[in-house]
């Protein structure tokens, strides 16, 4: 599949400020095009669009001549507690406006993130496939497994190339997290470089699946390039890299810390942490568009102290 005018919404965000420059090394500066409702940049390619504007994002797909997009544009798992109804209007609503406009300017490609949001407390706990009990007890769970079911309305009613995949905590370090509840493996690895203990918000022993940054642009290029006739599955693969509790971490970043400590004060991201699995089944996503991930948590703890020492 060849992209020729790429929309990145959300672009200013963890995820968007990596895949810009990525997608516009692999296919172009000027084939790039970055979005978000802040404007935080000088870059002239920056378009402002906020995706509940259902005007504005048929207009910015007209007038770009946008042939695919990346749709990035979210609030996550601990922001949407404390606003379920920005939450829902930016999930659900600007997918919506999204998709709309891209079946009528004929868009080759939506590819929107999922999450492990999507599952709930009656999903068994480890190596989970992706179909299985759903039933998410938050906002960002619901509205995220929404945005599945979107997608694949619109693929099977108007032929639309939606395409998704259900990402765990990634953690990274150019771009700040933007308020989730996996969040804490970053804020304890940046204390850990300070030099500063860290107070962790969720328990010791909440495991949840994780994947570093350049793994998830990795995944999001190959499922964005992959044969449609090699997918049974279009916006719900499973993609993971490792496992990890907190402590594991702690552990980790004590092998080059030494005097590292963190505590454990559990809040309200607990029981949100507590209704996801601890460990996902990939296996779709290796057979039907080559997933391999290259970052496991010994790895991924180095390059994050490398970077930000
Ligand atoms: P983020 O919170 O860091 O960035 C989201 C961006 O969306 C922000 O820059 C924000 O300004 C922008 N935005 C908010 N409301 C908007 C609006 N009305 N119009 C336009 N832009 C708006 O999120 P992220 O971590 O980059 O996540 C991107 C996608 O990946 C989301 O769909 C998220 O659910 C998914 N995801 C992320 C993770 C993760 O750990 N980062 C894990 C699983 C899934
Ligand atoms: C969050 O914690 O909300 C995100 C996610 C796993 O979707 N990082």
């Amino acid at each position: 599949m060849t992209f020729e005018k790429i929309l990145v919404t959300g672009a200013g965000g963890q995820i968007g400020s990596e895949l810009v420059p990525f997608l516009s090394e692999i296919f172009g500066k000027d084939r790039v095009f970055p979005s978000d409702v802040r404007s935080n940049t000088t870059d002239p390619r920056f378009i402002n669009l906020d995706v509940t504007d259902k005007t504005s994002v048929e207009l910015a797909i007209d007038k770009y001549k946008i042939d695919s997009i990346f749709h990035l544009a979210a609030i996550l798992s601990a922001k949407g507690e404390k606003n379920p109804e920005l939450a829902y209007k930016v999930n659900v609503s600007g997918l919506y406006n999204i998709l709309e406009a891209s079946v009528k300017n004929k868009v080759k490609l939506v590819l929107t993130p999922s999450s492990i949001g999507i599952f709930g407390p009656d999903t068994p706990k480890e190596n989970v496939p992706i179909e299985t009990i759903a039933r998410p007890v938050t906002m960002y769970g619901i509205t995220k497994l929404m945005a599945e079911h979107l997608g694949n309305y619109y693929h099977a009613r108007f032929g639309l190339n939606a395409r998704g995949l259900r990402f765990p905590g990634l953690i990274s370090y150019k771009s700040p997290p933007g308020g989730g509840t996996t969040d804490y493996s970053i804020e304890m690895i940046i204390e850990a470089v300070k030099g500063r203990n860290y107070k962790c918000f969720l328990k010791e022993d909440s495991k949840l699946p994780m994947m570093y940054m350049p793994d998830a642009l990795d995944s999001l290029l190959k499922l964005a390039e992959a044969e449609d006739s090699r997918l049974k599955h279009r916006t719900d693969f499973n993609v993971t890299s490792f496992s990890v509790t907190p402590k594991e971490l702690e552990l980790e970043l004590r092998k080059y810390y030494r005097s590292f400590e963190v505590t454990y004060q559990p809040d309200f991201r607990q029981r949100i942490a507590d209704s996801w699995p601890g460990s996902l089944d990939a296996s779709a996503a290796v057979q039907e568009w080559d997933f391999h991930p290259n970052y496991d948590l010994r790895s991924t703890t180095e390059d994050m102290i490398s970077h930000l020492k």
